[in-house]
């Protein structure tokens, strides 16, 4: 089990920002009832958060906000980046959750997000240089499937994604590989739920995998079913550096989880969905972007070193696995 030591710093590890929440749907400039879950990256100096948004028939579509500090004076584009191809039956109901990654050798983004189809949701992925235009390469991978992101580079010669299917109801967390983007194997569990732990009904990933000297960071979605609700929570994971597919620590504790009343209240309570993160090199602070109760986007700021500090001193994947097997 975890010291004492570790309990007290998961709890201080993260802070709200205290302009939160940054982004709601009463500022949006065209009518909107949520705007939440965004995905985060960086282009010409500025952070740029692609913003799931749905609308007032509870379909989902992706816009544009930039921001130079990544904190304040948030400029919203006035019309949708992409919404669902009207064309394909997988994304008939709406577009979620994106994630981007830009990809290293190719110096393109790739948006991997949320198709809501008729047969249940699933990955897909579009790539862009500019967030204006971008191509569509469809579905990767049957549903059920959500929370996925790209790594910006291959390892082997192959690309792996990380994602999360339900699979005779469970949820755990997979990673897959792809010599081309479209051929996806070796599929295998990366990070399960923990059967009586915060983390036992569902796990997802939240922001894109972060690049460290220690290995990949990973802040991931925990959720526990309660009578009334669901709580969605967030822990932190480190996987190898040159072989992602083994988890070397995962945190006991969450780390962050709702507790402000736009956290608390809104279209879906108790959520904390982290989906977009950017690593401020100057400054080594970690600035998680969030969804906040399925109504607005909320930004919590960590610092990097304490963050890796603290993941390392986590125990090995192993021995929370053994026992919540026992
Ligand atoms: C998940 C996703 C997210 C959502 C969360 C909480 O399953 O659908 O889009 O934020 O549930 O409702």
């Amino acid at each position: 089990m975890g010291t004492l030591a570790n309990y007290k710093r998961s709890k201080y590890l993260f802070r709200r920002y205290e302009g939160n929440p940054i982004l709601t749907p009463a500022e949006w400039p065209y009518p909107a009832n949520a705007v939440f879950n965004p995905a985060a990256t960086e282009i010409a100096g500025e952070t740029l958060l692609l913003v799931r948004v749905e609308d007032m028939r509870g379909f989902s579509h992706l816009t544009v906000a930039r921001s130079k500090d990544g904190k304040t004076n948030w400029r919203i584009d006035p019309t949708p980046m992409v919404g669902p191809n009207s064309h394909v039956q997988e994304e008939r109901w709406g577009i979620e959750d994106p994630r981007i990654v830009l990809l290293e050798e190719e110096q393109e983004y790739a948006i991997t997000y949320v198709s809501f189809s008729k047969g249940g949701p699933l990955v897909s992925l579009m790539m862009t240089k500019d967030f204006h235009t971008f191509a569509r390469l469809g579905p990767l991978l049957p549903p059920e499937d959500k929370d996925a992101s790209l790594f910006p580079r291959r390892f082997k010669g192959r690309f792996a994604l990380i994602h999360r299917p339900i699979i005779r109801g469970e949820a755990h967390i997979w990673i897959s590989f792809s010599p081309d983007l479209k051929h996806w194997g070796d599929h295998q569990v990366l990070i399960p739920v923990r059967r009586g732990w915060w983390d036992c009904h569902r796990v997802g990933l939240g922001a894109q995998p972060i690049e460290t000297k220690e290995g990949w960071l990973i802040i991931y979605h925990g959720v526990r079913q309660t009578a009334s609700s669901s709580v969605y929570r967030v822990g932190l994971a480190l996987l190898d550096l040159d072989e992602p597919w083994k988890m070397i620590r995962r945190s006991e504790e969450w780390v962050f989880g709702p507790k402000e009343s736009y956290e608390r209240v809104g279209d879906v309570p108790g959520v904390t969905f982290p989906s977009g993160a950017i690593v401020d090199k100057e400054t080594d602070e970690l600035r998680l972007y969030y969804g906040a109760a399925d109504t607005s986007v909320g930004l919590a700021i960590a610092d990097m070193g304490e963050l890796i500090e603290y993941v390392r001193s986590c125990p090995t994947p192993q021995s929370t696995e053994r026992e919540s097997e026992e």
